[in-house]
């Protein structure tokens, strides 16, 4: 009697267990079927070998009603601007008072620039590469290739006026870029824009997620950043190696957002802890492909995939691709998810997607 009763109890238990392996394989499949990435291997730089400093937690803090400023830069008069996540162009003037400048509206805006002709280039991920001036705002560009430039990301002003600017990704949008570091498969831009014939075409195709760009102080060649393979790339516009691309600086200890010229022509680098700790497994893993696939199932998820908000750091870069400096906030705690940084009359100003205000640092002090 009672052997019948463990024999039944045994066949009810591996009856619940298929059962539940069933329904285990048929969510994975469903998930896998549905998934929005096809997922490549992600290749993660060794640790840094650069000590922390927490030097970015002794910011001066700009602002503190501006919404996530991403990208900052100054012009001629050394007024500062910012585009923030709310849709407006906020303007920080000498006398340190702030002024809501222009409202784009949308909460689309990232990289900015300003032209030698007083006019600021913003890049919209949802409607391209904006030039706003006193009188208004012109969309310069669109499309490529009668394709719509959906994210782009980062602009520069050469001297003959032409703007170079990147997009991070022809597949995914702003929204879900952690989608684009999910995947690992190249999907970023280098364009460029000439003003003259109003003209847009590709330079550079399949980037790892394109981000900042910069200009050398020779304006012999554009830097760009491609954030998921931690490196930057140089791409010759004049000289013998006119057209050519080589690795600028790589292994970098974050994935570098936006790049500025530094006054005595080395460059500052924004870098995204693009991998917290605890997510590491996920890109290397012998079952990453799946473990994305389902991360990618569960947005709840894929805000811990990044540890973005965890720190902040930037680098000082030569221009052999030498790291000079480095400044950092080890755990967040006075900026996280620094996105660019700028210098100007010996401080450093810094746009964060987590902030709400713009940090200032002297730098002679640094
Ligand atoms: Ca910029
Ligand atoms: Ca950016």
């Amino acid at each position: 009697m009672d052997s019948t009763r463990t024999s039944n109890s045994k066949h009810f238990m591996t009856a619940c267990s298929s059962f539940l392996l069933v329904c285990l394989l048929a969510i994975i499949l469903q998930v896998v079927f549905f998934s929005p990435i096809s997922p490549d291997p992600l290749h993660i730089p060794p640790p840094s070998f650069l000590p922390t400093n927490s030097l970015l937690q002794g910011v001066t803090k700009l602002g503190g009603n501006l919404k996530n400023p991403e990208d900052v830069c100054v012009d001629k008069e050394g007024v500062l601007y910012t585009a923030t996540r709310d849709g407006w162009i906020k303007r920080l003037h000498k006398n340190g008072s702030w002024e809501d400048w222009k409202m784009l509206g949308g909460d689309t805006l990232l990289g900015i620039t300003t032209t030698t002709t007083g006019e600021l280039i913003v890049c919209d991920t949802d409607k391209g590469l904006l030039k706003i001036g006193e009188d208004g705002v012109t969309v310069l560009t669109s499309y490529v290739n009668g394709t719509k430039i959906r994210f782009a990301d980062d602009v520069i002003e050469a001297s003959d006026g032409s703007l170079y600017f990147s997009v991070a990704s022809t597949k995914f949008g702003l929204h879900n870029w952690y989608l684009d570091v999910l995947e690992a498969k190249p999907h970023g831009q280098l364009l460029k824009y000439d003003p003259s014939s109003n003209e847009t075409v590709i330079l550079l195709d399949d980037l790892g997620f394109a981000n900042g760009v910069a200009i050398s102080k020779d304006q012999d060649y554009v830097v760009v950043c491609e954030t998921w393979k931690f490196r930057c790339l140089k791409y010759w516009l004049g000289g013998e190696r006119k057209g050519k691309t080589e690795v600028f600086v790589d292994n970098l200890p974050g994935g570098p957002d936006n790049i500025n010229l530094a006054p005595d022509g080395s460059f500052w680098i924004a870098l995204l802890e693009l991998t917290s700790s605890e997510f590491k497994f996920v890109h290397n893993s012998k079952v990453a492909a799946i473990v994305k696939h389902l991360i990618a199932a569960i947005p709840k998820l894929i805000e811990r995939v990044t540890g973005v908000r965890n720190k902040a750091m930037v680098v000082n870069v030569a221009t052999d691709g030498k790291i000079m400096k480095m400044f950092d906030d080890p755990n967040g705690k006075v900026m996280s998810f620094v996105t660019s940084a700028l210098e100007f009359e010996d401080h450093l100003y810094l746009g964060s997607l987590n902030s709400n205000f713009v940090g200032k640092l002297p730098l002679k002090t640094a």
